[in-house]
């Protein structure tokens, strides 16, 4: 008997383009040499941090350090192995002279890297990190900054709207890693080949389905959200012709919930949380996570709120603060602000 090939069981299947990364980077106009660099360096980080995870469990390296971050969370091992990942690759020379990271308090600065076309890279090395001991999905969550000639040590020209970012993107750790990016011309995506060790392009001008079937969300804290975040996710579990009829998926980690919705649409939610005692703050951080994963949607068709209002018009206050977030597919996340699920709580 001979298996069924994937087209008989329903599923399409997308032929990849045979390209790798470094072509790629170097055959598109918009993405000149200095965003060639960083791009690579982020993929190398990658790689590496694929690589490491791979072994992770044979070598000892799950579960925590013993230390805690700015955000209060105990750090795992590999999170803080990530981390050093990022700046062993970023430190060593280049266009990027400000490293901001989850997993730093202060931001790092590269002085002898300044130039007049410096950059920050803003990222979150290993996201979704309490998946790390249960061998679940996993991400890498990056946005590159132009910062201001003459900067200094002031932080004042990084802490601006997410509008200002000129890269993001993100890897997921999955059964396979892959690479997804923008420069603002359309959104890429690039699998990792573990053979040659090279990315290799699979999708580009990726289009989010403007609407889906699923929805993304911890509902365990359904209790502590506005009432109009709980009235959004009634209406996805209502009745199939009033609107609902959807299913859950929520897999712990940001950037596997958020591919989902990028491939086949839906939304993914972190409300916030009325009884925190500092506003409706939400959990996800606005700089490197809510932001870059945002430039993406839109790129791609879809979107991204804070529940009343799109996400990338955000000016920071702090490089760690944290949003509510509703983004996926642009129905959904329309729906969402049109119920002005965080009650206008920043407003
Ligand atoms: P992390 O960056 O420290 O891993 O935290 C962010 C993660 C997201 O990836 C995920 O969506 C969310 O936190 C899960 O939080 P919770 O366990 O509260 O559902
Ligand atoms: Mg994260």
């Amino acid at each position: 008997m001979t298996e069924p090939t994937l087209e008989a069981k329903g599923k399409t299947m997308t032929k990849p383009l045979m390209m790798t990364l470094d072509r790629y980077l170097r055959t598109r106009e918009r993405i000149g040499p200095e965003l060639i660099v960083t791009i690579e360096s982020v993929a190398h980080a990658v790689k590496r941090i694929s690589n490491e995870l791979a072994r992770a469990a044979l070598k000892g390296e799950l579960g925590y350090s013993g230390t805690v971050n700015v955000h209060g969370e105990e750090v795992e091992k590999l999170d803080a192995w990530s981390d050093k990942v990022f700046v062993d690759a970023f430190s060593a020379g280049g266009p990027v002279c400000t490293l901001i990271s989850e997993e730093m308090d202060e931001p790092r600065h590269l002085k002898a890297q300044c130039t007049r076309d410096s950059f920050a890279l803003l990222y979150d090395p290993l996201d979704g990190s309490s998946n790390t001991d249960v061998n679940g999905a996993l991400g890498t969550v990056f946005a590159v900054r132009r910062r201001k000639p003459g900067h200094g040590d002031s932080l004042a020209d990084v802490l601006a709207a997410g509008t200002e970012q000129i890269a993001a993107g993100y890897a997921l750790y999955g059964p396979a890693t892959m690479l997804v990016f923008t420069v603002g011309d359309g959104v890429s995506a690039f699998v990792l080949d573990p053979a040659t060790g090279k990315f290799m392009l699979w999708r580009e001008k990726i289009t989010m389905p403007p609407r889906g079937k699923t929805y993304a969300v911890n509902q365990a804290n359904a209790a502590k959200w506005h009432p109009g975040a709980r009235a959004l996710v009634d209406r996805f579990t209502g009745p199939k012709d009033q609107g609902g009829g959807y299913s859950l998926r929520y897999c712990g980690a940001f950037v596997g919930d958020f591919h989902r919705c990028l491939l086949n649409g839906g939304i993914f939610l972190y409300p916030g949380e009325i009884s925190s005692g500092r506003g409706s703050a939400g959990k996800l951080r606005l700089m490197y996570e809510v932001a870059p994963l945002s430039m993406l949607a839109e790129q791609a068709g879809g979107a991204g709120s804070i529940g009343h209002g799109r996400a990338l018009e955000v000016v920071p206050g702090n490089i760690h603060e944290r949003v509510p977030v509703y983004i996926g597919s642009a129905e959904e996340v329309a729906l969402a602000d049109k119920l002005e699920v965080e009650g206008r709580s920043r407003s």
